[in-house]
C-alpha cells in the first residue's frame, strides 16, 4: 500500500504520509512523497497544496532501521528539493512532532503551521549524524546561526511557540484539528496570491561559529557528530547553497560510517527493545493508580516522587513523625527541582503534592495497588517489613522491593503470596535516572511482571528484566570491574590515573569519584558482608578500608578519594596518595592509560558474558541499557557488549588470558565468551538469536 496519499479539493492537494508508528521517512514514503509532489506539480486543478502526517504526530524522521545499509533512491534531499522548486506553494502543517528528516521536509516547504504541543527538533547528533536533508543549510538561514546551532549541536526539540518567534515556522494554529487549519491557512495564502517561498533563497547566516565550536568540543568530549554539524552549518555561510547542500551530504555520510554512529543507533534500538519482554507479550497488566513507599530515605523520596510526576496518589510510610515530615520535605524539594529544569508547572507541583501522604502506620497501605518497599539495605529488616505487607496489603497488590542486591526470593518467602513479590531497583536520585531493573524471582506471576512494565513506562524509565542474584545485572558486573581497578590500584596505580584513564575513555566518572558519591561506608559494609564468603584468594582493597577508618567517607563528610573543601568537583590530595602507599604491600608498578582501560573493560565485559550465560540479563543488549542509564557508560560507544563486539571478542580473551598470568584466579574467561570466539560468533549475533528464540 502506498503510505502517501493526495486528495484534491478547490484547488488545495491535501498530501498525507501515513507509515505508523512514527511516519518515518523509509524507501516507500520517499517514493510516494516524490511522486505526490510530481503529481501535485502537474495537475492543473491543484494551486497550492497541505502536507500532513496521519496518527499522532507529522514525521518522525528519516527511518532509522535503513541505516547502515545502501539507501536507495529518491534520497531524502532529493524529494526535499523537489519540494522546495515546485513552481506551486507547499505548505507543512506540523503537529506532534517534526523531528529530524521530518523537520527538514518541512523546512523544505514553502510555508510552515505547527499546533501548540509539537515538538521540532534536529536530534541527529544523539545518533552520531548531522541534519543531512538540508537542515545545517535552512535551519539557520531561518533562524539565524546562534538558535539553528543550539538546535542542531544540542539536538533538544523546541516548541511550537520558541519556533514562532524564532521564525522557524509562520503560524501557530489552534490544535483542534491540524489538517482543517492547514487547509484554513492554504485558503488565506491563496487569496494573497502567496507565491512559493524557497528557504534556500534566503541570505546565509552570520556570526561567531568558532564560539560554537569550541563550546560543542568543552561540552561533548570524544564525540564527533556535534563538531562536524558545526562544520556543515559552516560551509553554508561561505558557500552557494548548492554547494553547502554538497558538503552537508559529503559530512553526513561520513558521519554514518563511524562506530560512533553504530553504537549510538544500537543505543536507540537496544532502549526499546528492552521494554518489550517476550514473556509478557499479551499478558494483562494489574491496574494501579495508589501506590505506597516504605522508607523515606534518598531513595523512597525519590520513588515517590517519580510516581507523584506520573500523576499516582502516593502513601510514604517512615518510623515517626519527624522522619515522615523530613521525607516530606525531600520529596517537596525533588518537585520543586523539577519545576525549576522545567519539567512540572506550578499547578501541577502543588496537586502532586495533594497526592502525598506521609505516615507512620502500615495499615494506611490496605488499598495501594503497589507497594515498593525502600528501607534499610538488610535481609532481616526487610523480611520483617514483608511479612507485615502480608498482613495489611489488599488481595492482588504488587509487593516490590528496592533492594540492589539481596535474594528477592528469600524476600518473597516472608510472605504468604511469593507470586505477588518483585524487585525495582531504582537507581539514585530515582524521580530522575531512567534505568529501572525489574527482578522478576523464581515465583513472580506473569501479570505482576507485566504490571511492573507498565508502572515503568508510566514513569517514563527504562525497564531492563533481570534474574536473582547478588547485584542483579548492574551491581554484580560492577563489583567485578570495580575489583580489576582496585587490583591495579594495590599493584602500584593511582586512582586519580585509574579515574582519568576511564574519563578519557568517556565514562561520566571514574570508579573513585563514584566511590566519593556514593559513600566509602558503602563499599565497605559490602566488603565486610562478603568476608565470611571470600575466597582465600580474593584481594581485599586494604587502601579503600584505610580511607573509611580514617573517616574519608566520600563527599559527604568532605573528602574521600578526592578533597571538596575547596571546590564541588573533588581536588586530588597528597595525603591518600600516602594512605594508598603505606596500605599496599607487595612490589608495586606502573600502570598506561591504555592498559588500565584493558583491564577495566576486559572485566566487565567477562562478568557481563556470565551474566547473560545464566539468564541473568536475557541478551547483551539488556547488559548495554544498563549501563548506558545507570553505569554512565559513555552512550557513543553503545553499551560494553556492543563495544567488546567492535574490540573484537577473541582481543578481550587474549587480554583476559595475558591478566591471567600474574592472577589466574580473578581472570578466568567467561564460558559464553571462549564458545562465541570458537563459534565465530558475536554478541550481536546473540542479540538476533535471542530475539528470535522469545518471538
Ligand atoms: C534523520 O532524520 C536523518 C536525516 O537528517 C537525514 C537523512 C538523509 N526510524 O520511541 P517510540 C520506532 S535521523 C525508524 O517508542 P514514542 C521505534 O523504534 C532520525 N523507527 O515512540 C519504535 O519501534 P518498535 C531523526 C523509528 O511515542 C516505534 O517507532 N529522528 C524511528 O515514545 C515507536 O517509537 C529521530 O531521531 C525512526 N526515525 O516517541 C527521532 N523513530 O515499536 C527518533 C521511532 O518496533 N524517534 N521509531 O520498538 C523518537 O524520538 C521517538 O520515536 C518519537 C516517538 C518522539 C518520534
Amino acid at each position: 500500500m502506498n503510505p502517501v496519499t493526495t486528495r484534491v479539493s478547490d484547488g488545495i492537494a491535501v498530501i498525507t504520509i501515513d507509515n505508523p508508528p512514527v511516519n518515518a521517512l523509509g524507501h516507500a514514503v520517499r517514493q510516494g512523497l516524490a511522486r505526490a509532489v510530481a503529481d501535485f506539480a502537474g495537475d492543473e486543478t491543484a494551486r497550492i497544496a497541505v502536507l500532513c502526517g496521519a496518527g499522532r504526530l507529522f514525521l518522525g524522521g528519516a527511518d532509522i532501521s535503513e541505516f547502515g545499509k545502501p539507501l536507495a533512491d529518491p534520497s531524502l534531499p532529493a524529494v526535499i528539493d523537489a519540494i522546495e522548486t515546485c513552481a506551486k506553494p507547499i505548505i507543512a502543517a506540523i503537529h506532534g512532532a517534526a523531528l529530524g528528516g521530518g523537520l527538514e521536509v518541512a523546512l523544505g516547504c514553502h510555508y510552515r503551521i505547527a499546533m501548540p504541543g509539537t515538538k521540532l527538533g534536529l536530534p541527529e547528533t544523539t545518533l552520531g549524524i548531522l541534519p543531512g536533508a538540508g537542515g545545517t543549510q535552512r535551519t539557520p538561514r531561518l533562524v539565524g546561526l546562534d538558535i539553528a546551532a543550539d538546535m542542531i549541536v544540542g539536538a533538544k526539540p523546541i516548541s511550537a511557540a520558541d519556533a514562532l518567534s524564532a521564525g522557524l515556522i509562520d503560524r501557530l494554529g489552534q490544535g483542534t484539528d491540524p489538517e482543517a487549519e492547514a487547509v484554513d491557512y492554504a485558503r488565506t495564502l491563496l487569496s494573497d496570491g502567496a507565491a512559493p517561498r524557497p528557504t534556500r533563497d534566503m541570505p546565509a547566516p552570520k556570526g561567531d561559529i568558532a564560539t560554537h565550536r569550541a563550546k560543542a568540543e568543552a561540552k561533548y568530549p570524544g564525540q564527533i557528530a556535534q563538531v562536524t554539524a558545526l562544520d556543515a552549518i559552516a560551509a553554508g555561510m561561505t558557500m552557494s547553497f548548492d554547494d553547502g547542500i554538497a558538503e552537508e551530504r559529503r559530512l553526513f555520510q561520513t558521519l554514518m560510517q563511524t562506530p560512533q554512529r553504530a553504537g549510538l543507533i544500537h543505543a536507540f534500538f537496544a532502549e526499546r527493545a528492552v521494554a518489550k519482554l517476550p514473556e509478557i507479550a499479551g499478558v494483562e497488566p494489574r491496574h494501579i493508580s495508589r501506590i505506597g513507599v516504605i522508607g523515606g530515605g534518598t531513595m523512597g523520596a525519590g520513588i515517590a516522587t517519580s510516581a507523584l510526576l506520573a500523576g499516582l496518589i502516593v502513601t510514604l510510610i517512615e518510623r515517626d513523625a519527624t522522619s515522615a515530615d523530613a521525607a516530606r520535605a525531600t520529596i517537596t524539594r525533588n518537585l520543586d527541582g523539577a519545576v525549576k529544569r522545567g519539567k512540572l508547572d506550578g499547578a501541577r507541583r502543588d496537586t502532586a503534592l495533594e497526592s502525598l501522604a506521609t505516615v507512620t502506620d502500615i495499615d494506611a497501605l490496605s488499598d495501594a495497588d503497589i507497594v515498593v518497599e525502600a528501607v534499610f539495605e538488610s535481609m532481616d529488616v526487610k523480611r520483617e517489613v514483608f511479612a507485615r505487607l502480608d498482613a495489611v496489603a489488599k488481595p492482588g497488590a504488587v509487593l516490590a522491593t528496592n533492594t540492589s542486591y539481596l535474594d528477592v526470593n528469600k524476600i518473597a518467602q516472608a510472605t504468604a503470596r511469593p507470586s505477588d513479590v518483585i524487585g525495582l531497583h531504582f537507581f539514585s536520585p530515582a524521580h530522575i535516572m531512567k534505568l529501572l531493573e525489574v527482578v522478576v524471582a523464581d515465583a513472580t506471576a506473569p501479570d505482576v511482571t507485566a504490571t511492573a512494565f507498565a508502572l515503568a513506562k508510566r514513569l517514563g524509565k527504562t525497564p531492563v528484566r533481570a534474574g536473582v542474584c547478588d547485584g542483579f545485572i548492574g551491581n554484580r558486573i560492577l563489583s567485578q570491574y570495580r575489583a580489576a581497578a582496585d587490583h591495579m590500584v594495590l599493584d602500584g596505580a593511582s586512582p586519580y590515573d585509574v579515574d582519568r584513564a576511564l574519563r578519557d575513555f568517556g565514562f561520566a566518572m571514574g570508579p573513585y569519584q563514584v566511590s566519593d558519591l556514593a559513600g566509602l561506608d558503602i563499599g565497605f559494609a559490602t566488603r565486610e558482608r562478603k568476608a565470611a564468603t571470600a575466597h582465600p584468594r580474593d584481594r581485599r582493597p586494604t587502601f579503600a578500608d584505610a580511607l573509611y577508618h580514617a573517616g574519608r567517607l566520600g563527599q559527604k563528610t568532605g573528602s574521600g578519594y578526592y578533597d571538596y573543601s575547596e571546590s564541588r568537583q573533588g581536588m586530588p590530595d597528597p595525603a591518600v596518595d600516602a594512605i594508598v602507599a603505606s596500605a599496599r604491600s607487595g612490589t608495586t608498578r606502573d600502570f598506561t592509560d591504555e592498559e588500565i582501560v584493558r583491564r577495566y573493560m576486559a572485566a566487565m565485559v567477562n562478568e557481563a558474558a556470565r551474566v547473560v550465560d545464566e539468564g541473568i540479563a536475557l541478551r547483551p543488549l539488556d547488559v548495554d541499557v544498563v549501563f548506558l542509564q545507570g553505569y554512565g557508560f559513555p552512550r557513543y560507544r553503545g553499551g560494553p557488549m556492543h563495544w567488546a563486539d567492535a574490540y573484537g571478542l577473541d582481543r578481550i580473551l587474549a587480554d583476559i588470558a595475558e591478566f591471567a598470568r600474574t592472577d589466574d584466579h580473578f581472570w578466568q574467561p567467561a564460558p559464553l565468551l571462549t564458545r562465541l570466539v570458537e563459534e565465530g560468533r558475536s554478541f550481536a549475533d546473540l542479540n538476533k538469536t535471542r530475539r528470535e528464540d522469545h518471538a
